[in-house]
């Protein structure tokens, strides 16, 4: 090969690095990293994404060389010169891949091994999800829709569902697991970074799935001793609480609890509702809703309210949350 043509194929392969590079860095491709697994996860995906763009640029190098140098004429209708294989070439061009491969599975397997290590005394949420909601269980048994969870410590999330497959995803950790019924999944997760950040469901799990959402909290160890100590935040009325750890907000629009689902009819107005339907007092016709809806369907709606909350919500639940709907409070 020529002096002027390696000088040619280099510059092609600098310019098409130097665009593929631009495009990697202009735009913010990865959310913030808030755990130590998602800033390994960050590492192994900058890892490959590097390696192939310098595959890119040395190949985009050779066929832009080749279609403006070797290119026939319009009128050139002749056979092109007989080649035969180049033994060295191939060799180069199995055994660079064979190491870059190698090279992406062994820093892979490594991560992989780190971020299912939860040290010697991981803090343990359970996390229970169901159509469409999810509830974290803390060491001294309390729940809550909202996951809290200090800095620097191990977290070991045990993951599992009572209804469909769900499945459990914070960005800003890199990391999703199954919520899957009859089953535990663990996922560790040790968060960096203080901040709030979404909980979202990434299996369809049915109607309400879209809206199958909570937080987490990241706050410091002194804030967190804190809200444990505190019993952690009481956020309004407890039927709100239920309310929340149920779900209904994935399919009701209730001003009181914020929620503006619209796949079953807007809770505001009970009191019609129950006039209209005719069966007995407002609490009344609002208890059986929840715990037998098919009994009574409201106009023009579907029997698509969840046969699940008369077994599944205990009685002095079910109380708070009939009168949370009736009262707003
Ligand atoms: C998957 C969506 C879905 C979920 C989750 C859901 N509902 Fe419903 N709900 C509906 C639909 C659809 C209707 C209308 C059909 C019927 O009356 O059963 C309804 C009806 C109702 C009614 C009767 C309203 C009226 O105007 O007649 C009440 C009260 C109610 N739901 C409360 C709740 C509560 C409380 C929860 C949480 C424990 C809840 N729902 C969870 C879909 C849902
Ligand atoms: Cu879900």
């Amino acid at each position: 090969m020529r002096k002027g043509s390696v000088i040619q194929l280099t510059a092609l392969g600098v310019v098409a690095g130097a665009i593929c590079t631009a495009v990697a860095l202009a735009i913010p491709w990865l959310p913030v990293s808030a755990g130590r697994e998602a800033g390994r996860i960050h590492f192994v995906y900058w890892f490959t994404t590097i390696i192939c763009m310098v595959v890119f640029s040395v190949v985009a190098a050779v066929i832009a060389y080749s279609v403006w140098k070797f290119r026939a004429p319009p009128d050139d209708d002749s056979d092109g010169p007989p080649t035969h294989g180049h033994t060295q070439l191939e060799i180069i061009w199995t055994a660079i891949p064979v190491v870059l491969v190698t090279a992406i599975s062994i820093v892979s397997a490594v991560v992989l091994a780190q971020n299912s290590h939860a040290g010697t005394d991981p803090l343990i949420v359970k996390v229970h999800a169901q159509q469409f909601a999810w509830s974290f269980t803390y060491p001294n048994g309390k729940s809550y829709g909202f996951l809290t969870l200090p800095t620097g410590r191990h977290v070991k999330l045990d993951i599992t569902s009572s209804d469909v497959i769900h499945s459990f995803w914070v960005p800003e950790f890199s990391q999703k697991q199954d919520a899957v019924p009859g089953q535990h999944n663990m996922l560790v997760i040790t968060p960096t970074r203080i901040g709030t950040y979404p909980v979202i469901c990434t299996e369809l799990c049915g109607l309400g799935h879209a809206l199958m959402r909570s937080h987490v909290d990241v706050v410091s160890p002194a804030d967190y001793a804190a809200w444990v100590k505190k019993g952690g935040k009481t956020t309004g009325p407890p039927g709100l609480a239920v309310f929340q750890q149920n779900g209904c907000g994935g399919c009701h629009t209730f001003k009181p609890a914020g929620s503006t689902g619209n796949v079953g009819p807007d809770l505001d107005n009970l009191a019609q509702a129950a006039q209209k339907a005719g069966r007995g007092p407002e609490a009344q016709f609002v208890q059986e809703s929840i715990v037998k809806p098919q009994a009574y369907l409201a106009p023009g709606y579907p029997d698509a309210m969840p046969h699940i909350f008369g077994t599944q919500i205990p009685s002095d639940k079910l109380k708070q949350l009939v009168q949370y709907l009736v009262k707003g409070s």
